[in-house]
């Protein structure tokens, strides 16, 4: 008999059985096989009547079709009716637990009643085999109990969608087991007492001193502080060497204090703003501050703790910790990633609505990206600002979206911290286990509005009518701890005391020696790189021995390799571009560059889609065997002592994948770190990270990033898309010395840009406008020679030979639209016009231009000429920045496209017409 069959005999199935009987006596042919032959044979051998019940049927009496079964057939239809019912726990049970502290979202039991209700009292008694240690053999009411309480209490469980048996059954395991529900130790109850009281205390403490002032208090989930806490605790008795966390405004100074233990004295201080001039500042909000400390946890291994800064944008966070945390495990070894962790919080309409965080989690599993596993928390207040979860997500929970990604979800009742610390623990295993992601979804309430000026029963009058009403959780556990009996008040008294007193003492202390807001910066593996200044001049030529060797590794593979055979001709041509015989294309720069590079002893990390063979097929970083699919990395078999390369496809997706690469950056500076987009266009998927991260955490965090972006960029007559890189976009967020942003026309200047930028002894992001057909254009190739000496020259000055006072125009230009200039003024022998590559835009470099300026005398004319439309490319930001630099009474004439409010014509035909006139209005201006 199938299984479905004897399940369907169990509760709501009961009916359709009546049913599919019915349709078998009208017609047996009209049902499955199975079904028929079913009846059959119960009508033959007389075991299925509709004669009532023989007591040992399946307990549903309510069904008009009863049962009569062989004593086998009745014992194994109980199990399985048993079985389905503990399953109904594991699957459902979750609904019916009592998770939310307002009691506005009630238990749906109506799941497990429904098999409940088929229970005869009899049934009940019966002893069964749990299978279940703590259980052992047991009568099934007592069974149940324990069910009850496993999976219907203040937890609610998710894990029956895991697919992989050995992980939902070691939760199922635990959940269900004795010990993981034995009463807590006292110590601990002491401690979770103690974290959520400062909890409290904090937050009340700042409403009291600085009445009005935005803090986006915790109240109401202040349970996250001992969750948090505890995390911490485990990571030391898993001797954890770090923590990264990556979090929004609610609850962070709470955090910051009460678990990263940055003094209290200082978040005064930022409260106060009182800056100290000496040392610099942060310029932006104190709950956007990032903090580090080293803690020393209970089980005696220190472990560090970072919170990331982040600014207000909800979510973007998220990538650029699991980044650093990559980073990290990277440099210092923790090849099976059990010694850093990142822990990203969340709040629960983020989480539902903000896509990058199903971007970030889609990483978690992709060796180029995964760091054993986020360990994720839902401060679940049950509302976003104003908005309601029914307003704000499609889902029962907020957390639905985690499903797909096979990863446990537990509700947590956050007026339960006892639960809070179970769950936690059993989240802390599991990620040490199978190395995979895990969820708490933290259910608590905001006791304030969205701010603490905010008035929220404006929108939410009845929620705020039970949270005035309610109880803050450490009131709540301070009563059940009392109650229990082993815990006196005086015990409770002097933790609370003591940690009233600590902040206090903080606050006086803050006040009396005029304790200032800190900055800290350039520490650790930042401690040798220098924030100032822009050093010009670093060396960047190779030499020829050191180039043979990254020759060979990347142009030979082992025996029994076999590339594809175009590759072997290109790995041929490789060679004859290194020994003299061709030029070198920007494939054979940039493997050179990396090459040496990691010769050097930094690390080069290139991410993006389709990195390893190139969107135009030009890399080739990474070789595939044709008979076998392996992958071979030539770059990683130049010398013993070398850094490694690790060249990454991406997923499709540019937000988190920059956002990742970013994070890499900020926590490795001594990694080439590179993220590329397939074409320049995608950028804008991932503004949050150029805006709020890249261009900005210099000024408004005081980190670093020397993060390279590549961005494929050129006017083809690939239509609107496939374009522009969007350079404009680029050049309005530089100032301050921010950001670099360059173009190389040939491939020498691309490999002395990146070796640049790794060998100066400061690191700022570089953008680079990458070239399409300019990969292989034969103009833009370089002889070897060109990295043998030299350096990346931010101006290249015209290389014809054209005698300088007679020169009475200079058309100055940015990237491929040179070789359209050159082209014409060879066709049409113009003598008297010189053309100067700006290659770097920002920045600016204005003394390079004055002295090609000085060069020309007699030149009366001075053209910008670019390809991207006027309100487009880097136009209106060169214009002004010429003004200061061109002889009195002479502007900058412009030669380009039109205006347009689409990057690029649609047409080839269209595109070429355009751009003959853009080259030839460069003359005729
Ligand atoms: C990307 C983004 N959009 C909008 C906002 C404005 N905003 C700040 S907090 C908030 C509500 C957040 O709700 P939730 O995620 O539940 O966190 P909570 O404040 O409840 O802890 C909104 C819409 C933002 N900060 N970021
Ligand atoms: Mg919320």
């Amino acid at each position: 008999m199938k299984i479905e069959q004897l399940m369907a005999l169990y509760g709501e199935n009961g009916a359709l059985l009546e049913e599919l009987y019915e349709k078998f006596k009208k017609d047996p042919n009209s049902l499955d096989k199975e079904w028929s032959l079913f009846f059959q044979e119960v009508e033959t051998n007389g075991v299925y009547s509709q004669n009532g019940s023989n007591g040992n049927g399946n307990g549903n009496g309510k069904s008009a079709v009863s049962t009569s079964f062989t004593d086998a057939q009745a014992g194994s239809i109980r199990e399985m009716g048993i079985i389905n019912l503990l399953n109904a726990y594991r699957r459902q049970g979750h609904l019916a637990a009592n998770v939310d502290p307002l009691g506005i979202s009630q238990p749906n039991r109506k799941f497990i009643e429904s098999k409940l209700g088929n229970l005869t009292a009899a049934d009940l008694d019966t002893v069964v085999d749990t299978q279940n240690p703590s259980l052992g053999r047991a009568k099934l009411k007592d069974v149940v109990a324990w069910f009850e309480k496993a999976y219907c209490s203040t937890v609610g469980y998710e894990q029956y969608y895991l697919v992989n048996d050995e992980e939902r059954e070691w939760l199922q395991h635990q959940i269900e087991s004795a010990e993981y529900h034995a009463p807590l130790p006292k110590s601990i109850r002491l401690r979770l007492f103690e974290k959520l009281f400062q909890a409290d205390h904090l937050e009340t403490f700042l409403a009291k001193k600085y009445v009005g002032k935005k803090r986006f208090s915790l109240e109401g989930g202040e349970s996250m502080i001992p969750m948090l806490d505890t995390i911490v605790e485990e990571a030391g008795r898993f001797k954890m060497d770090g923590l990264v966390i990556g979090m929004a405004h609610r609850g962070r100074l709470n955090v910051l204090v009460n678990v990263i233990e940055k003094p209290a004295s200082l978040v005064f201080a930022e409260f106060e703003e009182k800056a100290d001039k000496s040392a610099g500042s942060y310029a932006d909000v104190k709950y956007h501050l990032g903090y580090s400390n080293s803690k020393m946890t209970s089980s005696g291994k220190e472990v560090k703790l970072s919170l990331a800064f982040n600014p207000s944008h909800l979510e973007a966070v998220n990538p650029v910790v699991t980044g650093s945390v990559r980073a990290r495990q990277e440099q210092y070894g923790d090849a099976d990633r059990s010694k850093f962790m990142p822990i990203t919080i969340h709040g629960d309409a983020a989480f539902a609505g903000q896509g990058v965080v199903a971007e970030t989690i889609n990483l978690m599993n992709l060796d180029g990206y995964t760091t054993g596993g986020t360990f994720h928390i839902v401060i679940n207040n049950q509302i976003g600002f104003t908005t309601l979860p029914n307003e704000s997500r499609s889902t029962l929970y907020a957390t639905d979206l985690a499903k797909g990604y096979q990863i446990p979800i537990v509700h947590v009742n956050g007026d339960d911290p006892e639960a809070v610390y179970r769950v936690t623990k059993l989240g802390m295993e599991y990620r040490q286990k199978f190395k995979k992601d895990f969820i708490i979804d933290l259910i608590c309430y905001r006791r304030l509005g969205h701010n603490e000026t905010d008035e929220p029963a404006f929108t939410q009058p009845k929620m705020y009518s039970i949270i005035k009403n309610h109880p803050p959780t450490a009131q709540l556990y301070e009563k059940k701890l009392i109650n229990d009996g082993d815990i006196t008040g005086e015990e409770l008294d002097f933790i609370k005391n003591g940690s009233a007193q600590g902040l206090e003492d903080s606050f006086q202390r803050a006040k009396e020696q005029d304790i200032k807001m800190k900055v800290d910066t350039m520490q650790g593996v930042w401690a040798k790189y220098s924030k100032e200044p822009l050093d010009s001049g670093t060396a960047t030529s190779l030499l020829a021995e050191q180039i043979d060797r990254i020759v060979k590794a990347i142009t030979t593979v082992p025996d029994g390799f076999t590339p594809n055979p175009k590759l072997v001709k290109l790995l041929q041509s490789r060679k004859e571009m290194a020994e003299g015989k061709a030029s070198l294309d920007y494939g054979m720069a940039e493997a050179l560059s990396f090459g040496s590079i990691l010769e050097n002893g930094f690390r080069v990390r290139l991410s993006g889609q389709d990195s390893q063979r190139g969107t135009f097929s030009h890399r080739h970083a990474v070789l595939v065997d044709i008979n076998s699919g392996a992958k071979y990395v030539g770059l990683n078999h130049i010398s013993e002592k070398q850094a490694r390369a690790e060249v990454v496809n991406s997923s499709l997706s540019e937000f988190s994948v920059l956002g990742f690469e970013y994070g890499y950056s900020l926590s490795d500076p001594s990694a080439l770190v590179l993220w590329e987009a397939q074409f320049g266009d995608f950028a804008n998927n991932t503004q949050v990270i150029f805006d709020q991260f890249l261009s900005s955490s210099e000024v408004k965090w005081q980190r670093m990033s020397g993060l390279v972006i590549l961005l494929p960029h050129g006017y083809e007559g690939q239509g609107p898309e496939h374009s522009s890189g969007r350079i404009e976009r680029f050049l309005q967020l530089c100032a301050d010395n921010n950001m670099q942003v360059a173009n190389c026309t040939n491939a020498a200047q691309y490999f002395h840009l990146l070796r640049r930028q790794i060998l100066r002894n400061f690191r700022k992001p570089l953008i680079i406008f990458t070239p399409k057909s300019l990969l292989r254009f034969p103009g833009a190739l370089s002889p070897i020679d060109d990295l043998l000496k030299g350096a990346f020259r931010e101006v290249l000055p015209d290389q014809a030979e054209i005698k300088a006072d007679k020169v009475e125009k200079v058309v100055f230009s940015f990237g491929k639209v040179y070789y359209d200039l050159l082209k014409y003024r060879e066709e049409n022998k113009v003598q008297s016009t010189a053309l100067i590559r700006v290659e770097q835009v920002y920045p600016f470099p204005a003394k390079e231009i004055q002295e090609v300026l000085k060069t020309y005398k007699n030149a009366k004319t001075f053209v910008w000429c670019q390809e991207e439309p006027k309100n487009q490319g880097a136009w209106t930001f060169v214009r002004d920045r010429f003004e200061d630099l061109l002889p009195n009474g002479t502007k900058l004439i412009y030669a380009g496209r039109k205006e347009s409010a689409s990057p690029a014509a649609g047409h080839m035909k269209v595109h070429t017409k355009e751009q003959e006139q853009l080259v030839s209005d460069a003359y005729s201006v």
